[in-house]
């Protein structure tokens, strides 16, 4: 039934490319599509290249419908989040009227979608073989190492942890929003805070749904509801490809845990307002392990990537809406 899309997906665009696209399919879609190419409505959103951090909101109904957030491609390397989440977009506004679930998602929500959180990291990560890996920004962070690049996914202000060389991949920059990456996304955030209800950052890879904290290894607050969406999520993405999701913490599924990520930022800034809000990250395809190609997934799995993606979003709505 979704099988139909407005553009090709069988490549991975370039940043540029992205916004050449979502440029054509709001002007095919424009009732269901708002898009301010000009970046003005939101402060601080340009990276250090130069490069405006843009967002998209799909719905038939915006401004009068619960937000759910998603935030794309944060690290460089992770090309097939931004691939399978622009397939997501191009099918939810192609099908809209002739799909029953994309006519549910864009009739009673509003999504909010950075479909490149990192643009100059990705770009970078484009230049060549030899930067095919790139996971952070392109900060001269200098020092005797003249390194660059902060990790964006440690630079959040939450249980934020400073320490390490920026000669890591991890490294979470000299404090908290130190980046305007970060800065980016938090204003986009804020300027849909009050209706939002689920906030979903999409990495790769591992096929595992991350419920909260990440910041720490015991003693996590997961709570039921959390990892009922987070277990709805999984069956969905089952359902679609086949393919198994785990569900669990950072620390459980993938082995470590992680200071200063916006999934715990999103939920310690909602959790006075709102303490129903869901906050779940993504790992997508391809599952861990040798031979599996890691970060560099072949432009075939982009759309059943995509369709798991948007099945797990349709699923987070369902149970919100029947709530
Ligand atoms: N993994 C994520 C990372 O930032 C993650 C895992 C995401 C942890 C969100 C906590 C919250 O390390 C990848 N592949 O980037
Ligand atoms: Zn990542």
């Amino acid at each position: 039934a979704r099988a139909g899309t407005t553009l090709d997906h069988d490549f991975y665009r370039s940043y540029a490319q992205y916004i050449d696209g979502l440029r054509s399919l709001r002007s095919q879609y424009s009732n269901l599509m708002r898009f301010d190419e000009s970046g003005n409505s939101v402060p601080r959103n340009k990276t250090i290249e130069g490069r405006i951090i843009h967002f998209v909101e799909l719905g038939a109904n915006l401004d009068s419908r619960p937000v759910i957030m998603l935030e794309v491609n944060i690290h460089a390397r992770e090309w097939v989040t931004s691939a399978s989440d622009f397939y997501m977009i191009d099918s939810l506004v192609s099908n809209y009227g002739s799909d029953a679930d994309a006519t549910f998602l864009l009739d009673n929500f509003h999504l909010v979608i950075i479909p490149v959180a990192n643009p100059d990291g990705y770009e970078f990560s484009r230049t060549s073989s030899n930067t095919r890996l790139w996971r952070k920004n392109r900060r001269y962070v200098g020092g005797i190492f003249s390194c660059y690049g902060v990790d964006l996914n440690r630079n959040f202000n939450a249980f934020w942890q400073g320490s390490g060389y920026c000669t890591s991949d991890s490294y979470p920059g000299t404090s908290y929003n130190s980046e305007p990456e970060t800065n980016a996304v938090e204003s986009i955030f804020r300027r849909f805070q009050n209706n939002m209800v689920i906030y979903l950052p999409v990495h790769c890879y591992s096929q595992v749904l991350l419920l909260p904290w990440s910041y720490q290894s015991t003693n996590s607050i997961v709570n039921a509801r959390h990892r009922d969406y987070g277990n709805a999520m999984g069956a969905a993405m089952k359902a679609s490809s086949g393919r198994n999701y785990g569900v669990g913490t950072a620390y459980a599924t993938i082995g470590y845990a992680a200071a200063g990520t916006s999934g715990d930022w999103a939920l310690v800034e909602k959790q006075g307002s709102n303490s129903n809000f869901i906050s779940i990250a993504y790992e997508l395809r391809p599952a861990p392990g040798a031979g599996t190609g890691g970060f560099i997934l072949p432009a075939s799995d982009i759309v059943p990537t995509g369709r798991e993606l948007l099945a797990s979003v349709l699923a987070v709505a369902k149970r919100n809406f029947n709530e």
